[in-house]
């Protein structure tokens, strides 16, 4: 199995999460973080960002929107838990949700 495949030790979470500002894990063990823009449009346009890269990490996000909010909960099915590929998707979209914030969507 690939390395970036491997389940991660909830010590190997808690230190991951530290970087990772407005993500948190939920009782099944995923990580979570709902995204605010100041619009659909906004929202939308993450959401198509977002796409492109998790088909170029064959790692894809559990998502849904309504309106101006993008609620994401991201685990790996195939190993039953979180590997360094959520962490990376994580990261991806928040910077993406930065960028946008500059560009003048809300992001909270
Ligand atoms: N996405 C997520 N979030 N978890 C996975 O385990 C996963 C995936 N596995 N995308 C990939 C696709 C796998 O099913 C394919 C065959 O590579």
């Amino acid at each position: 199995m690939a390395k970036s495949k491997k389940k991660l030790s909830s010590s190997d979470i808690a230190k991951s999460l530290k970087t990772l500002p407005g993500w948190a894990v939920d009782s099944d063990g995923a990580l979570y973080r709902e995204f605010h823009f100041s619009d659909f449009s906004r929202a939308f346009g993450f959401m198509a960002s977002v796409a492109t890269i998790a088909q170029e990490l064959d790692h894809h996000p559990n998502w849904s929107n309504v309106y101006n909010k993008v609620n994401v909960r991201l685990n790996t099915h195939d190993v039953g838990g979180l590997t360094r590929l959520d962490f990376e998707l994580a990261n991806r979209m928040n910077q993406f949700a930065e960028g946008d914030k500059k560009s003048g969507a809300g992001n909270r």
